[in-house]
């Protein structure tokens, strides 16, 4: 493998800041407690346990009972903000429209937000981090019925800003609608587990899906900039995941276009249409025909309407890969840009050191050329929402061993050199960072496996310590912040 190369602390902005991220599911436990129903992910780890690692979230890092003790672990970090997701089912257990709120739930996440203003911590809120109330399926197939879900949707933020919006600034509607859609309806390796292997029409499912969000989050932006941005002066825009990809073969235009398809097919299919109010990729419409939903005319309508109210791009961004265009037509239920994904070139190059996770490689230049692509395309200022790696072996890790995360101070730092280099060099806005993830968390179809946290969680007694990266993190972007370019 290749070493990472020497990290340069290279400068960011005075005002950048930085804190670190979680979801609901992955962190809270208290699955049952005070009235919280059932989400889609309580039926995915229990129904089929094996498709979780034979682990589920009914505990994960008990963050439910822990909050206090979390909120003062991350003041020890010295954070300015805390990306955290509010679980739909917590605050509405049904979900729907007409069904109770669960004054519990608010409270939670009240004493939550409270928490951390007292710390000086601003918090980044995600509406919806994939754990749709499970009763929204069995009542209407949730994302797969645009009109039910969009007026469910729409209730559970109007709920969020009316009780939350005086202290919450940062909104994000959905994380990774790609992965929701593709992962949860095409593969079905992530909740509500829908692929054609388990008897789903995977041909036309995640596209239908996508559309649902798209739609959904339009709604709720408009929703925020009439009723509530007036008033609470916040923000709010949507996450949106992907890896960068470098062509198999560089000196090939084929696997060049390939690459760059790649990209449409993964971040276009949203971007486009939220954040330029403009239909789909032409390249995606061209090959997917009849597959791909059509905006109707008040669609657009809404779109074009609500681009211009999207006040950043939310990057997830963990690692790169390479693109090779194939052969030949597309399958029926492609959903690549009929591209494969590689992890080495037509050199057998490998795009960097490997991580605790296969898929994951250190390939800072790839984050440096994707905060480039989003720039270019969509002229927003970025917010790094997710981003870090767990170690390799860690899994295995005595807490000695796993506390001295060296691999994963390596990893942070190259990323943040190009962040520092995407603004200085290349002129990219970049206004924030939050490390995925505070702790070590259920990493959903890999159970409690892999440890992405700069915090580590011993999961019988649920135990936090720091990792040594936590200490990096917060003496890096001190000095980064201080320093010239
Ligand atoms: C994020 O998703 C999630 O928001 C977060 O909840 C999660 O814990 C974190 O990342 C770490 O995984 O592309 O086929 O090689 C990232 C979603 C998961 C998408 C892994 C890509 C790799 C499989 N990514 N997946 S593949």
């Amino acid at each position: 493998a290749v070493e990472p190369r020497h990290v340069e602390e290279l400068p960011l902005p005075a005002d950048f800041f930085w804190g670190t991220a979680t979801a609901a599911y992955q962190i809270e436990g208290g699955a049952a407690q005070d009235g919280k129903g059932k989400s889609i992910w309580d039926t995915f780890s229990h129904l089929e346990p094996s498709r979780t690692n034979d682990e589920n979230g009914d505990v994960a890092c008990d963050h439910y009972t822990r909050m206090l003790e979390d909120l003062d672990l991350m003041a020890s970090y010295d954070v300015d903000v805390y990306r955290f997701s509010i679980a739909w089912s917590r605050v509405i257990p049904l979900g729907g429209r007409n069904d109770p709120i669960n004054e519990n739930g608010i409270a939670f996440y009240g004493r939550l937000i409270d928490g951390l203003l007292a710390r000086n911590i601003e918090p980044i809120v995600t509406l919806y981090h994939w754990d749709v109330p499970q009763e929204l399926y069995d009542r209407y197939g949730a994302f797969l019925n645009t009109a039910e879900f969009k007026a469910d949707f729409e209730s559970f933020a109007r709920l969020c800003f009316s009780r939350f919006g005086d202290r919450v600034k940062k909104w994000c509607t959905f994380n990774e609608p790609y992965i929701i859609s593709i992962f949860g309806h095409h593969s079905g390796v992530l909740a509500p587990g829908h692929s054609a292997a388990a008897g789903h029409d995977s041909r036309i499912e995640p596209w239908r899906v996508g559309h649902t969000i798209i739609l959904s989050h339009a709604a709720v932006v408009d929703m925020y900039a009439t009723e509530f941005q007036p008033s609470q002066n916040g923000v709010i825009s949507i996450v949106l995941n992907g890896h960068f990809y470098e062509p198999w073969d560089a000196a090939s235009e084929e696997h060049k276009a390939a690459a760059q398809r790649r990209l449409e097919f993964y971040i276009g299919w949203f971007g486009d249409p939220i954040f330029l109010g403009k239909n789909y990729p032409a390249q995606m419409r061209a090959q997917m025909g009849s597959r791909l939903p059509e905006f109707t005319t008040e669609e657009m309508t809404l779109l074009r309407k609500t681009a211009p109210s999207n006040a950043y791009y939310g990057m997830n961004h963990y690692s790169t890969k390479f693109a090779r265009a194939l052969p030949g037509p597309p399958t029926e239920d492609d959903c690549t840009g009929n591209v494969e994904e590689l992890a080495t070139n037509s050199e057998g190059k490998s795009l960097g050191p490997v991580s605790g996770m296969a898929w994951l490689r250190v390939a800072p230049d790839g984050f440096r050329k994707l905060m480039n692509w989003v720039w270019d395309r969509y002229h927003l200022p970025i917010i790094i929402t997710e981003n870090g790696c767990p170690c390799p072996g860690e899994s295995q890790m005595t807490l000695n061993e796993a506390v001295n995360d060296t691999f994963r101070i390596r990893y942070f730092g190259l990323y943040l050199d190009a962040i520092s280099r995407a603004i200085h060099e290349d002129g990219v806005v970049v206004q924030g960072y939050c490390a995925w993830s505070l702790m070590d968390n259920f990493e959903w179809s890999a159970g409690y496996g892999p440890r992405y946290g700069i915090t580590h969680v011993n999961y019988e007694t649920l135990r936090r310590t720091p990792k040594k990266s936590a200490s990096y993190l917060e003496k890096s972007f001190k000095a980064r912040r201080r320093g010239q370019y």
